[in-house]
């Protein structure tokens, strides 16, 4: 059983970095776009992508989270819901029209990505959905990629890869692991 450290603190800074620098360049600037961080590890990682595009270009960037669980293809059963309400918090902020750009710690079969697709249309149709990720780890079960990627890193299925960032797990720092 072992485990390599792939990204420290700094790696991740620097990457989180060169993302806000893509996301404001493929958008030109960050009018018409609010981020939206899946639970648990995306919610931190677009907070600080909305706090560096802040700092870049003075402009406030609407942030909010979204819990995709009920829209997961391996719980079928009741209908899935979303509490649209609550993805930008007292905010209000819609989607409608919007440039959603979607963040996820980990890539990897893509279903987690269709669920939180699904589960934003039924809040509104944006204009455009785009992905940013901390790392993709590969093994893709969906016509799925990310637009923005922190650390494609290839993978066996056997292996897992650990993220853990301060905001919850109180250290940056992503892991590989053979289980
Ligand atoms: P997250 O909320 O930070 O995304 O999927 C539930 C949690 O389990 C996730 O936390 C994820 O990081 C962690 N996890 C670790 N390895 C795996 C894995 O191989 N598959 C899935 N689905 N989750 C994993
Ligand atoms: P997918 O739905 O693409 O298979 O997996 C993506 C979701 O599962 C992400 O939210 C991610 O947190 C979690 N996940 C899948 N594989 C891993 C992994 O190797 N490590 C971590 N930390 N999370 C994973
Ligand atoms: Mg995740």
């Amino acid at each position: 059983n072992e485990t390599h450290v792939i990204m420290d603190e700094a790696a991740i800074r620097r990457a989180l970095t060169r993302i806000a620098h893509e996301i404001l360049e493929k958008n030109k600037g960050i009018e018409g776009c609010v981020l939206v961080g899946i639970k648990t590890r995306g919610v931190p990682l677009a907070q600080r992508i909305a706090k560096r595009i802040f700092e870049i270009e003075g402009t406030p960037v609407p942030c909010g989270e979204i819990d995709i669980s009920s829209y997961r293809d391996d719980r079928k059963g009741s209908e899935p819901t979303v509490n649209c309400q609550e993805l930008f918090g007292e905010a209000g902020v819609s989607i409608e029209d919007k440039k959603v750009i979607l963040f996820d710690d980990v890539l990897y079969t893509g279903r987690t990505i269709r669920a939180a697709m699904d589960a934003l249309m039924d809040c509104g149709r944006p204009q455009m959905i785009q992905l940013a990720v901390l790392a993709d780890r590969g093994h893709r079960e969906l016509p799925i990629r990310a637009d923005y990627v922190g650390k494609n890193v290839p993978t066996s299925r056997t292996e897992e890869i650990e993220v853990f960032l301060s905001e919850i797990d109180d250290s940056d720092i992503v892991r590989i692991s053979s289980r």
